[in-house]
Formats: structure tokens, C-alpha cells, sequence
């Protein structure tokens, strides 16, 4: 596995942190403003230089910019020029040697947690989801239908594209991995969803983000799950992270302490020779922080981060 971290393309002390821990690759998140197009190459090479300059490589772009990719979930008005755009981005990252993308096809509403402040270990602040406690803020309603149609017509227009810039596509599943919230349907909520999801168009740069913690929540064996989509050659991009509970109702962990036995798991990756990135995700908010980024709290990450560190190292071990 390459260890990444996530990090917005403002220089920030998280940049330090992450040379500071060993790491030397960036999953990125673009900025989403008008000031950055999307299809500007210069654009794109101000921040990779940025990135470079500081001793980071940025090999993957998560997510798919919401701006565009909102129209193409629901299928609205504006899809075929948002389609355009994403094509449009291709060569550049090709350029650049980015190559994965992790985007999600939650539409209307994309990663939910029903609180920010339940209390694990010591006190810490974890998101959780409860189905009970969700309440729609709209009466939107989209179908499983609609957004099976809609994910087929933005895989059909640029799959071919990703193929020409050998760029991998990485789908990340819904999280919660619900039914429905409320009017909103939801379909990649299962491994075999998204084996069917996967496979609307047959190509090697179509694959997942194995996001351990919703495929955990789902009910999917990880131990089961995550070598048959490596097997298959398409596990491009993995989310370590775990959480207590199922779909319905679940709250998330530090990294040591959820259902999952993780060194176990980043044994698994390197039993299938798994070559891809790894971030960590959704840590604690520790003692001290404010938790006005549920999730995404500095000193949770800094702890995630040494702890994935050391099973990455300890995979080398000849234990198995
Ligand atoms: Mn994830």
C-alpha cells in the first residue's frame, strides 16, 4: 500500500505533519470556487507545484468536485456539460500523473452522521448515524432506478476517456449505506451492488475505494470482500477507518478500537498485492480540539496515521 494523506490544496500545518510522519503522497481535495477551472491546466500546475515543492506527490483526486458531479447524480439539466468538464480533466491529471479519482454516487445527500459528538474512548468525539434520528431538510426524491440510469450514462460517456488517459475510477460506496434517506434513494450499499456497478461498463480503470468502515457497516466480511475485488484487479483506492454498529446504526471508533481487526486486514492488502493508496478516515476529535470538522481533527489524525504506520511495517513481519 502507499501511504497517503488527505489534504486541501491551501498549505496548511497538516502538510507538515504529513512530511513530518513519513509520508510523501497526497490524496487531494480541489478546490471548489470559481477561481480554480477545472479544465485550466495552468491551474492544476500551480497547485501540483505547490504540493511538489513541499516534498508531496498527489496521486489521487478525491473527490469528484461536488459542483460538477451534483448535476450528474440527479441526472439534472446541466449533466452533459458537467460530463464534458470531468472528460476535460482527464488529460490534465494524465499529465500531472494523477492518476485515481474516488468519487461517490450519493445524490442530494452525500456522507451523513445524525451526530458529531458521541463519546468514545477516553472521552473523544466520534460522528455516529442513527436511522431513527435522520430528518429529510427537503422533500427531494430520487429513485434507485434514476440513479442506476444516471450512473450508467456518466460511466458510458467517461470510462472511454479514463481509458485513453489511463485514468482509474475509483468508487467509493454510500455511507451510511442505507436504502434510502427519506425521498433519496441510495444503490451502493452492497458488495454485490457495487460488482454490479462496476461492471456496466467492462474496463480495467473502473474499480473501487474499498472504504473499510461502510463496507463493515454494510455486513460485508472485509477478510472476504477485500480480496475478491483485489483478485478481480479492481480494489484501486482504500478509506482505513472502522466503526461500531451496522447501517442503521453505528458510531465511529479510533482506529484500535472498532469491530474490525485491522492488523489483520492490512495483512489482507498485502497478501493480494495490493499496490494502491491508503488514506485514514473519520478520526476522533481529542482532548483540547474544537470539533467544528467532525472527522477531521488533527491530533485523531495524527494518532490514525502512526497506528496504520506501524501495521504497514509490521505486515513485513513473516507472522503469516
Ligand atoms: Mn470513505
Amino acid at each position: 500500500m502507499i501511504l497517503t494523506d488527505y489534504l486541501l490544496c491551501q498549505k496548511s500545518i497538516q502538510w507538515q505533519y504529513a512530511k513530518q510522519m513519513g509520508i510523501d503522497h497526497a490524496v487531494i481535495r480541489l478546490p471548489e470556487d470559481n477561481q480554480f477551472d477545472l479544465n485550466d491546466k495552468t491551474h492544476w500546475e500551480t497547485i501540483y507545484k505547490r504540493f511538489r515543492d513541499e516534498g508531496l506527490k498527489p496521486i489521487v483526486i478525491e473527490p469528484m468536485p461536488e459542483a460538477l458531479h451534483a448535476h450528474i447524480k440527479t441526472g439534472d439539466e446541466r449533466r452533459d456539460e458537467c460530463i464534458d468538464k470531468v472528460i476535460g480533466m482527464l488529460p490534465i491529471m494524465d499529465a500531472l500523473d494523477i492518476r485515481t479519482i474516488c468519487f461517490n454516487f450519493m445524490a442530494h445527500i452525500g456522507w451523513y452522521r445524525s451526530s458529531s459528538d458521541i463519546k468514545e474512548r477516553g472521552g473523544a468525539l466520534v460522528t455516529g448515524f442513527d436511522i431513527d434520528e435522520f430528518k429529510a431538510e427537503d422533500d427531494f426524491i430520487i429513485t434507485e432506478k434514476q440513479l442506476w440510469d444516471n450512473l450508467a450514462y456518466f460511466l458510458n460517456a467517461v470510462v472511454p476517456y479514463a481509458e485513453k488517459y489511463n485514468i482509474r475510477l475509483a468508487l467509493h460506496p454510500d455511507d451510511p449505506p442505507v436504502p434510502r434517506l427519506g425521498g433519496v434513494s441510495r444503490i451502493l450499499t452492497s458488495s454485490e451492488n457495487i460488482s454490479k456497478a462496476i461492471h456496466i461498463v467492462r474496463s480495467d480503470n473502473l474499480g473501487i475505494t474499498m472504504c473499510q468502515a461502510t463496507y463493515a457497516a454494510m455486513g460485508e466480511n472485509l477478510e472476504e470482500a477485500i480480496p475478491a475485488f483485489a483478485r478481480d484487479g479492481k480494489l484501486f483506492f482504500a478509506h482505513f477507518r472502522d466503526i461500531s454498529g451496522n447501517k442503521y446504526k453505528f458510531r465511529e471508533t479510533f482506529h484500535d478500537n472498532g469491530q474490525t481487526d485491522m492488523a489483520k486486514i492490512i495483512r489482507i492488502y498485502d497478501k493480494c498485492s495490493c499496490h494502491v493508496p491508503i488514506r485514514v478516515d473519520h478520526v476522533p476529535t481529542m482532548a483540547g480540539e474544537d470539533n467544528n470538522t467532525p472527522g477531521y481533527a488533527i491530533a485523531g489524525r495524527l494518532y490514525a496515521i502512526g497506528y496504520l504506520k506501524g501495521l504497514m511495517d509490521g505486515r513485513l513481519t513473516p507472522a503469516d
